[in-house]
């Protein structure tokens, strides 16, 4: 298949900076030959953020990426002197992009809004000076914290279009044109399957100035759990949908058939969509006379409301407006939050409730800071060079 400019899963290799060290530095100056210990602290690592952006529709722009590293925080210096803290890196996705771990699938956190900020990988922080472990006994401490170590993690961004209304159905069922003449969407349409190869998103318009949002996804056929066709790989776009649109033509032999087959294969897809409320259109019925679609009533699945539509004729298509509108404002049809946001770390909290929580979620911290060493514990591996020889 030619490269398409609809790119809806990339991969990329995070790491978030590493904390700089704390400096064991003791004051040597003249006429202070024992100035006691004065090295800074060390800076902190930068994090890894993922941030949404309403200007991007696709994750285009992040197709090329395979790295995405934060600068690693600065060593703490003589003198009392901080490390630089290491610069975040910001990863800017469209709205609808959902983050997970490539290792184990797990699920890291959901962009919904524009300018949301999380955090991914948080950065080190850096480790304490000599400084801060001077006591009345130890007065020349020769020893600093290290700081944080780097976070890696393989992420996969995968984008979920945010619509209210999906439309599902085989190919060539009049998806695209029942799209184009509702809402200002231009997609492709033609006889012959599989015109739609990428998704196609439309707004709307109904009564008194409000809308509502419709995804047009490629056809789908039987056997497409087991790769068929385009396979259900475009049925993620409709999985976030409150409400799916079932599209199939009037003159099929059997629709209640056809219907069926589509609602297997989005059950074998994620058996959570067929949670969703149901609408089905009967399309093209300027092609068979009113007679015909009165005999088609009685074969209909009973369980879920009908309307009977022609794109082309522009027949029925205010009446399914209505539909979906009271539909989608129903009270059983609440749109729910099917991912789980307890995880998210926001970049607002402060480094105390940070910590805390990525202790909480099982981080492992090479370093307790209360922890401090004991006196005589003096083989550090990564002792600052001290200057000073004490007596
Ligand atoms: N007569 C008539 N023809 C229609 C109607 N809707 C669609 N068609 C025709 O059916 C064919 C397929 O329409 P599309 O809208 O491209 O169908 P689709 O469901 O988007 O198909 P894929 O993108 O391949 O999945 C086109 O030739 C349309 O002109 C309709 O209401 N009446
Ligand atoms: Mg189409």
């Amino acid at each position: 298949m030619a490269e398409s400019n609809f790119v809806d899963y990339v991969k990329i290799f995070c790491r978030s900076g590493k904390g700089g060290r704390g400096s064991a530095h003791l004051r040597h100056d003249k006429y202070i030959p024992n100035g006691g210990p004065d090295g800074g602290d060390g800076g902190k690592g930068g994090s890894v953020i993922l941030k949404g952006n309403r200007n991007y529709w696709t994750l285009l722009h992040l197709r090329y990426e395979r790295h995405a590293f934060a600068e690693n925080g600065g060593n703490g210096g003589s003198n009392k002197c901080f490390g630089k803290d290491g610069k975040d890196v910001v990863i800017e996705v469209p709205c609808g992009t959902v983050a997970y771990d490539a290792e184990t699938g797990g699920y890291l956190c959901d962009i919904t809004d524009d300018r949301q900020e999380v955090v991914l990988l948080k950065g080190g922080r850096g480790g304490l000076g000599n400084w801060h472990f001077r006591t009345p006994t130890r007065q020349a401490p020769r020893f600093a914290q290290p700081g944080e170590p780097a976070r890696e993690m393989m992420v996969v961004l995968e984008l979920k279009l945010l619509a209210d209304v999906g439309l599902v159905g085989f190919p060539n069922a009049g998806k695209s044109t029942l799209l184009s003449a509702i809402s200002a969407a231009k997609p492709k349409i033609a006889n012959y399957p599989f015109t739609t190869l990428e998704p196609n998103l439309g707004i709307v318009s109904y009564r008194e100035g409000k809308s509502f949002v419709m995804a047009d996804i490629p056809g789908i056929i039987e056997g497409a759990s087991e790769g068929k066709g385009l396979g259900l790989r475009f049925l993620r776009h409709i999985e976030r949908n409150s409400l799916l649109l079932f599209m199939v033509p009037a003159d099929t032999d059997d629709i209640k058939r056809e219907y069926d087959i589509l609602l297997n294969e989005l059950a074998r897809f994620n058996p959570e969509m067929l949670d969703k409320q149901r609408v089905l259109a009967v399309t093209k019925c300027d092609l068979i006379d009113d007679e015909l679609v009165s005999m088609l009533e009685p074969n209909l699945p009973a369980d879920i409301p009908h309307v009977f539509i022609s794109g082309v004729s522009g027949l029925g298509l205010q009446q399914l407006k209505d539909v979906l509108w009271k539909e989608l404002n129903s009270e059983s049809n609440k749109l729910e939050a099917t991912w789980k946001t307890e995880h998210i770390v926001h970049r607002s909290k402060d480094a105390g409730e940070l910590h805390n929580e990525l202790v909480a979620a099982g981080a492992d911290f090479e370093f307790d800071f209360d922890d401090l060493p004991d006196d005589d514990q003096d083989d550090f591996d990564d002792l600052e060079e001290v200057e000073v020889e004490l007596d």
